[in-house]
């Protein structure tokens, strides 16, 4: 007979209240997975609920998922504050137990993707109350790398919950029937080489010169300075993206761009870019800004923004040389034959 590993044995492995925490995430989430699967039929995915604390787009899922993991973590009792995507300020929490534990996250992450029945999921952080802080804005301003824990969940065509307790990332897979995630991933890691890159490509018109230049030469393919040919692959969803990564390998890029100069980045520090890096690194990947490794940015206000380059090692290697070349004056992007060919043709 196959022996399980289920979450709930997992967790016992763990510092006991950072495992307690863990527990109540995985209650929230096999609660947002039920409504996320019975959105469609009750008409509930394209309603709209006004906008969110940083003015995007809110929906009523966003909202729902919000509530159920609050929901969750405060009957578990075990945290002492909650920081959310859909909360201007960190909620505290007055549980049954004086827990220091800090919980922030991304409640439903790509819900923008949920019209399309594409996959969406949560993203949380785990970290510890700073002793001599008092408790609110200020307790979350702490870098990623002092998370306790970091994962996310993912709702596709099954609920998965991916975690690491900075010890190897280990992914569980919910089996509806008996209503337990199960491991199903353990020790992931994500392949040093990789030729797949993950980005937007319609913001290339505002990327860095670095990021042109990595992407115009993974486009080149085999006749470029690469020499190798590229795939490309865009869920849209971070969690989906990243989870592609984690899985089989290749970098995922939301970098900084000038399309919108009062929002020089999109993903969110706290409670996306900050959980992603810990999972990354600990697969074995890099994560960075492109300029800094990301869980040693100190966040400066709980919704910051950051840009985000994250996956294989060598290829994110290669970005952030790309980026010390630019900022040094050193770089030469590379241009394509096609743009040759096009140039001559205008000049002839
Ligand atoms: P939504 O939660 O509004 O759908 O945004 C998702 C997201 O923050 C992240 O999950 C994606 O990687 C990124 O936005 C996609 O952004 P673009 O739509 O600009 O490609």
């Amino acid at each position: 007979m196959v022996r399980t590993t289920t979450l709930a044995s997992h967790v016992l492995e763990e510092e006991r209240g950072v495992g307690d925490v863990i527990a109540d995430v995985a209650a929230g989430v096999k609660a947002v997975s039920a409504v996320l699967a019975r959105a469609a039929v009750c008409g509930a995915v394209r309603g709209a609920a006004g906008e969110n604390v940083n003015a995007e787009p809110r929906r009523e899922l966003d909202a729902l998922a919000n509530e159920l993991l609050l929901d969750a973590c405060v009957r578990g009792g075990h945290l002492a504050a909650v920081a959310s995507e859909e909360l201007r300020e960190p909620q505290l929490v007055f549980g049954r137990h004086a827990c220091p534990y800090l919980l922030a996250m991304d409640p439903l992450d790509g819900s923008s993707n949920l019209c399309v029945n594409v996959t969406v999921g949560t993203v949380f952080s785990v970290l510890r109350q700073p002793e001599g802080v008092p408790l609110g804005v200020g307790s979350f301003l702490q870098p990623g790398s002092q998370q306790l824990c970091a994962g996310y969940a993912l709702y596709g065509p099954c609920t998965m919950l991916v975690l690491t307790t900075g010890r190897e990332v280990s992914g569980f897979t919910l089996d509806p029937a008996a209503g337990e995630f199960v491991l199903t991933h353990p020790a992931m890691r994500i392949p040093e080489e990789s030729r797949e890159f993950s980005i937007n490509a319609s913001n290339a018109g505002h990327w860095e010169r670095p990021v042109r230049r990595y992407v115009d030469e993974c486009v080149a393919g085999s006749a470029g300075p690469r020499g190798a040919d590229f795939n490309m692959r865009w869920v849209g969803s971070m969690v989906a993206d990243v989870h592609r990564v984690l899985v089989r390998g290749g970098t995922f890029l939301y970098p900084r761009d000038a399309k919108d100069p009062a929002r020089p980045a999109k993903l969110r520090l706290l409670y996306g870019a900050s959980p992603m890096a810990l999972l990354v690194e600990q697969a074995g990947g890099v994560a960075s800004t492109g300029r800094e490794r990301l869980l040693d940015v100190v966040p400066r206000a709980l919704h910051e923004r950051v840009p985000v380059v994250l996956g294989s090692r060598q290829e994110v290697e290669r970005l952030v040389s790309y980026h010390a070349d630019a900022d040094g004056g050193l770089d030469r992007p590379y241009t394509s034959p096609l743009f040759n060919v096009r140039s001559l043709l205008r000049e002839s």
